[in-house]
């Protein structure tokens, strides 16, 4: 959906623009809105606007769409080209910047002249952005940060980006190609990509000309017979064709991570054997021994299959050799998602389109968790708005067959350990989701610890609190937090949402050590977004789950059974 996201990215430019000028809030809102409406559209913009629908997404109205419609027809948006050329063009960069906000950028751009990142390494060094009305020393703290984040961040790409830019050079090349399969980075589902390696079998030349002429290459870096590189956008593509026979080495050897192959290496070594992109060799007789499927690399170094999730040599090269690799959680066979938002709160769409779109997708439940009262911009529910949809739920349970709306909340753990509702109302949930929204800063253990001891919390949502190439998590003592989770009976989620990922994959490994049990879930804020899903089972993967770890394979019955136990107490 790159045109969705083009889209996005000029209306927040608009919006940030607009700040910059120091124009009205709810102008400024109304593009921040829309846009974040259209980023996470499943269908392309241009056919919702072929098919008049342009005024159903959330947050569009007139003179949205007629900025929408141009930009449809035009590429761009002429209010933005305006409001661009009113600033330097190195200025746009800085908006990027994490924890520096149009606001501040404002006072930085008129009191003390800055408008690159040079500029603003500057004055975070020689203390004058911290003198500035509103600042101080914690603040420049984070925005030196955010500079260290997007100056870190910006070669490198989210995996849901990664995984749509794959899938479209794929889709392009098919046809052309006997076969077809991204490695690297992205085969191995790491939570971000630095570039897609795409490897082929079939007529080079054919392949590599269709591959440079795909219409959204923007550059073409390198084109040869073995190996091209494009450039979609600014991300970096590398296709190479190889020989049928040597599929299977290549395939591995360009999956990497370099990490494992290096210790693939090794082992094959001390068996007097060669392994490289071409195969596996014996070094005396120089005799080819594998090399046409990717399996057979592994059985003859005397491996168990390693899945490329894995490979990241963090023990699964010796639990291989010994025969010991976990039974890792499959892409199909997920049952629901625990996290999604309604538009009770901030999500786009009504409580029975989510049921009808995820029970379409082939899902047995959705657990609806809004956020609660005191996250107030995303018209959080009180007590009284939270009993009025138990009762549309269980109206629309009624009327769903063989799919299940489970009653949920995203409860805000506040400052000081307690939750912003209830019992009494936490008592007549499915499914409790308790989240940190708040002094990022300071140290959350003892708030996480106090939530799980809720007999009704069933779960901690996005527990470490990071956002990729936007913000660190707080800080927080990770093995407490895990021994009380297992010993409370308290799930701790797996954020499946491409900006988080939230536990990550090396802390969900850790966690199943202590007997954790994961519940996956979107964070989706609208029905185009249960794809991923498939982010969540890769780091579930990454972190060693099998199905006995994740609550999103267990039939209802099961899961209401573990939820149970924690509440009689059995867990204490
Ligand atoms: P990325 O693109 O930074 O997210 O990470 P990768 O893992 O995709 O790395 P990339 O694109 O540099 O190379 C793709 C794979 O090729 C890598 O995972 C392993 C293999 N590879 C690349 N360079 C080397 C190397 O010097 N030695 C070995 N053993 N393998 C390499
Ligand atoms: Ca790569
Ligand atoms: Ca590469
Ligand atoms: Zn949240």
């Amino acid at each position: 959906m790159s045109r969705n996201k083009e889209l996005a990215k000029v209306l927040n430019r608009i919006a940030d623009f607009l700040e910059l000028k120091g124009e009205l809030i709810y102008k400024i809102n109304a593009y921040r809105r829309a846009a974040r409406a259209i980023e996470s559209l499943s269908e392309d913009i241009a056919e919702i606007y072929e098919k008049g629908d342009i005024y159903k997404i959330p947050g569009v109205g007139e003179r949205i769409a007629k900025k929408i419609e141009e930009f449809i027809k035009t590429g761009t948006i002429s209010k933005y080209e305006e409001l661009r050329r009113e600033f330097p063009e190195e200025l746009a960069e800085l908006l990027d910047v994490p924890y520096l906000g149009p606001k501040t950028l404002k006072l930085a751009y008129e009191r003390l002249g800055v408008r690159s990142l040079e500029d603003l390494k500057r004055v975070i060094e020689d203390g004058s952005l911290a003198k500035l009305p509103g600042m101080g020393p914690k603040k420049v703290e984070n925005i030196k940060k955010g500079l260290q984040l997007y100056l870190k961040g910006s070669d490198r790409m989210l995996l849901g980006e990664a995984l749509e830019l794959a899938e479209y050079v794929v889709s392009q090349l098919e046809s052309y190609c006997e076969r077809i399969q991204y490695a690297g980075s992205l085969r191995r589902m790491k939570e971000t990509v630095g570039d897609i390696d795409i490897l082929a079998v079939g007529d080079a030349g054919v392949i590599m000309d269709r591959f440079v002429k795909m219409d959204r290459v923007s550059e073409v870096i390198a084109k040869g017979t073995t190996k091209s590189s494009v450039l979609i956008g600014t991300r970096q593509v590398d296709l190479r064709v190889v020989k049928k026979d040597q599929w299977g080495a290549a395939l591995q050897y360009f999956t990497g991570s370099k990490e494992h192959n290096v210790h693939l290496r090794e082992i094959a070594k001390e068996k007097g054997l060669k392994i490289n992109e071409y195969g596996v060799f014996e070094v005396g007789s120089g005799k080819r021994i594998a090399g046409e499927r990717e399996e057979e690399v592994y059985e003859v170094l005397g491996l168990q299959f390693v899945p490329p999730e894995l490979r990241e040599d963090r023990g699964e090269v010796e639990a291989a050799l010994k025969g010991e690799l976990p039974e890792i959680v499959p892409y199909d066979g997920i049952r629901g998602d625990f996290h999604v938002h309604s538009n009770w709160s901030d999500g786009g769409f009504s409580i029975e389109e989510i049921a009808e779109a995820a029970k379409k997708m082939g899902l047995r439940f959705v657990a609806i968790i809004d956020h609660s009262k005191s996250v107030k911009i995303a018209h959080g529910l009180d007590e009284e708005r939270l009993l009025e949809q138990i009762e549309e739920i269980e109206r629309l349970n009624r009327k769903f067959k063989g799919f299940t709306i489970l009653k949920g909340i995203e409860v805000d753990i506040l400052p000081d350990g307690s939750l912003d509702l209830s019992d009494d109302v936490l008592s007549r949930l499915d499914w409790v989701v308790a989240s940190v929204h708040s002094r990022f800063n300071e140290d959350a253990t003892e708030r996480i610890i106090a939530a799980m001891h809720n007999p009704y919390v069933t779960c901690i949502g996005h527990p470490s609190g990071r956002m990729l190439f936007q913000r660190d998590g707080y800080p927080v003592d990770w093995d407490r937090v895990f021994e009380e989770a297992a010993r409370t009976g308290t799930c701790l989620e797996i954020n499946a949402h491409q900006d988080r990922l939230d536990l990550n994959d090396v802390l969900v490994k850790r966690a199943k050590e202590f007997g954790v049990k994961f519940a996956i879930g979107t964070d989706a804020h609208h029905i185009g977004q249960f794809w991923m899903l498939r982010l969540g089972v890769g780091v579930a993967r990454r972190g060693w789950l099998t199905k006995g770890d994740v609550l999103n394979y267990w039939d209802l019955r099961r899961i209401k059974a573990f939820i149970n136990k924690k509440r009689r107490g059995l867990c204490r």
